[in-house]
């Protein structure tokens, strides 16, 4: 082990290096056996005296803790952030002053309302949770992946969760929202809306963690060193583009592989791929707070960036997977009322709700007032208090722990108290005056408005989709108010769609809307403006290999997208070898029957000679595997006589090479009937065809 990893094990507090010594208890005392439990005779009863096995099972049976009422499924890694310049115009926050200081970080993605065990491809909102150790002190940025929330006052949310986790009597559905008490809550509460068309869109089906934005979703404050405030909104953006599964390959997921989001994270980042997002800002001046045509306050509101363009501060890298989950993802504990001098509040009331129930959460699911001295959790910063004792104390404080003391020579001093402000926390001086009242501002009352203008600025695929969604979640419900209320409610955003979901459920067109839509839209909302940096990296490709496979020409294609950061891998009907037309075996990465196309972004059908195309063409396997891609709008590959293996099965309509044609492009579907090596020209389409991730124009589509 190296020297490096050896202090920052100690640093972290790991546990002693289990190679180093043998087995022991609790205590330290070394064990000689620990397969039978110490009983009276050999047929005998146990024996309490036993502390071993006493022991083993006490803590065995403490084991869990209880999982988080919403976000419970989660998946995070290290890394670090570093502004891309100093942002001291607006904040004072040490973190984002120097573009050489890299602050460590510790991100944690979840679903909000499956258990820990659910599945991760589930239609549902992705928690972004980042915590920023600064030499400051922790700064928590507690997002999403979607830039609005369901409701406008957190007093609102238990009503909202319970809700939409499962129903009472039968808990049923299990991470999914297309269930009676949702529906209902949703009809009868407006406010929700915006929100449910961004849940009813592909954005609830990210095809990775890496391929996701995160959203603050409230507007902040920024602060600077003259104590002025500027109103802040948080944005990441990723590096490889924003995409989604389709429903169709979501749904299939959650079988062959419930963990696929996780799995996704951490092999990329075993692999050396660093998960990357650019953190920007939207800022808007204090005078300005009353510009726009919804209240800054209102967490269901957007910004559109037309109107305010999204400033890039800095990027934020993912180097490094978690050693323990328990011990680091599960144990993580965000707050949002962690935040650094230059960063402040505003009175959002869905922020101020968190703000007091984060703290709360943490008390209960880490047992005590001390989790803040867990590993994942310790600011790197030095932290003294007068803060003492309670459940899982593991600090060994001396002296006095009361302020003001002259016993302990005043110490810890108060922080400024010299003058200079030393890194001081001071709260943003904002006036208040009001009357305590009961009563949403007038300001928060269209609910409309930004449902429609997201609407509007989907692609027609995007609408298609939203479209399903609605008719599928739906349809689950088993009241016809509830599909009645709620369609009514869709009119409100735009009179097609609800007629189209009305349609697609079997209920009337709803009447007349009560509000007048508008025409305006927002090109920054749609997926299709997201695509990212247009590389295939990481990107998934099958190649279905069977005996007489072109062995040269695979291993040709796999270098060539492997150079450009693919992961390719030769799949065959059965695991092990698959002779290659070169009379050598050749190894298969996996057997068809242990993975499904929608584990994979793209297919290649290698050339090899007729047998090979026939026993692609014959295999029950292999047929699925390109129907499925196909109809999933995945870029296909065809060489040599796979061309012909292709051309029976799924592509109809589509123009796929004849002899001597050349690479032929027809949708996705990148095809030459060429023998022996790729052309340069096949390689480019192919990469070109991977790169552009879905392709919509083919018949008989799935997305
Ligand atoms: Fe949370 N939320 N939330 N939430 N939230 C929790 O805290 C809560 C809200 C978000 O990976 C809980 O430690 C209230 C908005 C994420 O550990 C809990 C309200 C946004 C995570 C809690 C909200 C979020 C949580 C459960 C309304 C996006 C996972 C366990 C006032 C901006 C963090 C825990 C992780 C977790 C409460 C609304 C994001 C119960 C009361 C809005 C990403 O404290």
């Amino acid at each position: 082990m190296s020297e490096d990893r050896k202090q920052r094990q100690r640093a972290e507090h790991h546990a002693d290096d289990p190679r180093e010594g043998p087995l022991t208890t609790d205590q330290g005392v070394v064990v000689d056996h620990t397969d039978d439990a110490l009983s009276a005779g050999e047929r005998g009863p146990t024996l309490m005296e036993d502390f071993h096995f006493r022991e083993k099972l006490t803590h065995f049976d403490h084991e869990r803790i209880p999982e988080r009422v919403v976000h419970a499924r989660g998946a995070g890694a290290y890394g670090y952030f570093e502004p891309y310049a100093s942002c001291g115009a607006f904040t004072r926050a040490a973190f984002l002053q120097d573009p050489s200081v890299r602050t460590p970080v510790f991100v944690r993605f979840s679903t909000v309302q499956g258990p820990r065990g659910s599945a991760d491809t589930v239609r549902d909102v992705r928690g972004f949770a980042t915590k920023f150790y600064t030499s400051e002190g922790n700064f928590d940025l507690v997002g999403n992946n979607m830039p609005v929330f369901f409701i406008q006052d957190g007093i609102k949310f238990p009503d909202f969760v319970h809700a939409l986790k499962p129903e009472p009597h039968n808990e049923i559905p299990t991470g999914a929202s297309a269930h009676d008490t949702l529906w209902d809550f949703v009809s009868l509460q407006p406010e929700t809306l915006h929100m449910m068309m961004w849940l009813m869109s592909d954005r609830a089906i990210p095809r990775s963690y890496r391929m996701m934005q995160g959203f603050g979703v409230h507007t902040f404050r920024f602060v600077n060193a003259r104590g002025e405030s500027t109103f802040v909104k948080f944005h990441w953006k990723p590096k490889l583009g924003v995409h989604s599964l389709v429903w169709d390959e979501a749904q299939e997921c959650q079988g062959r592989d419930p963990d696929f989001n996780r799995r996704d994270l951490w092999q990329s980042i075993e692999a050396g791929e660093y998960a990357e997002y650019e953190l920007g800002v939207q800022l808007v001046p204090e005078w300005d707070e009353f510009a726009f045509d919804f209240d800054l306050l209102d967490p269901t509101k957007i910004i559109p960036e037309e109107q305010v363009p999204v400033q890039p501060l800095g990027r934020l890298v993912l180097d490094r997977n978690p050693e323990n989950f328990f011990a680091e993802t599960e144990q993580v504990a965000f707050h949002l009322g962690n935040v650094v001098p230059g960063i402040d509040f505003t009175n959002d009331p869905l922020l101020q709700a968190r703000l007091f129930s984060y703290l709360d959460t943490q008390l209960i699911r880490l047992g005590g007032p001390n989790f803040s001295q867990l590993p994942v959790n310790r600011p790197v910063a030095p932290v003294r208090t007068n803060q003492r004792d309670g459940y899982h104390q593991s600090a060994i404080h001396s002296g006095t722990s009361y302020s003001p003391n002259s016993l302990g020579g005043g110490c810890p001093v108060i922080g400024g108290a010299g003058g200079g402000d030393g890194g001081v926390f001071r709260h943003h001086a904002e006036h208040i005056d009001g009357a305590k009242i009961r009563r949403r501002s007038s300001s928060f009352q269209d609910h409309y408005s930004q449902a429609t203008l997201f609407w509007n600025s989907m692609s027609d695929w995007e609408k298609e989709h939203i479209v399903q969604a609605f008719r599928f979640e739906l349809g689950k419900v088993g009241s016809v108010s509830i599909r009645e209320r709620t369609v009514q409610e869709l009119s409100n955003v735009d009179e097609g769609l609800a007629g189209s979901v009305a349609e697609g459920i079997g209920v009337a067109r709803p009447e007349q809307p009560a509000v007048q839509h508008h025409k305006l839209c927002s090109p920054a909302l749609s997926q299709e403006s997201l695509r990212g940096d247009g590389s295939i990296r990481t990107r998934q490709i099958a190649v279905l290999v069977t005996a007489g496979v072109d062995a040269v020409q695979v291993r040709e294609m796999r270098e060539a997208l492997s150079e450009r950061g693919a992961v390719v891998e030769a799949l065959a009907p059965h695991d092990g070898t698959v002779s290659g037309s070169d009379g050598q075996e050749h190894p298969v990465d996996r057997a068809l029957p242990t993975v499904a196309s929608v584990l994979y972004d793209a297919v290649l059908l290698p050339g090899g000679g007729p047998a090979n195309a026939r026993e692609l063409a014959g295999d029950d396997a292999v047929i699925r595997f390109v129907r499925d891609a196909y109809r999933h709008g995945k870029a296909i590959g065809a060489l040599g006589s796979g061309v012909g293996a292709l051309a029976t099965l799924e592509p109809r309509g589509l123009h796929i090479a004849g002899d001597g044609a050349g690479t032929v492009s027809d949708r996705g579907v990148v095809t030459d009937t060429a023998d022996g090596l790729a052309s340069v020209d096949f390689v480019h389409a192919f990469v070109e065809a991977v790169a552009a991730h879905r392709h919509r124009g083919r018949p008989r589509l799935l997305c």
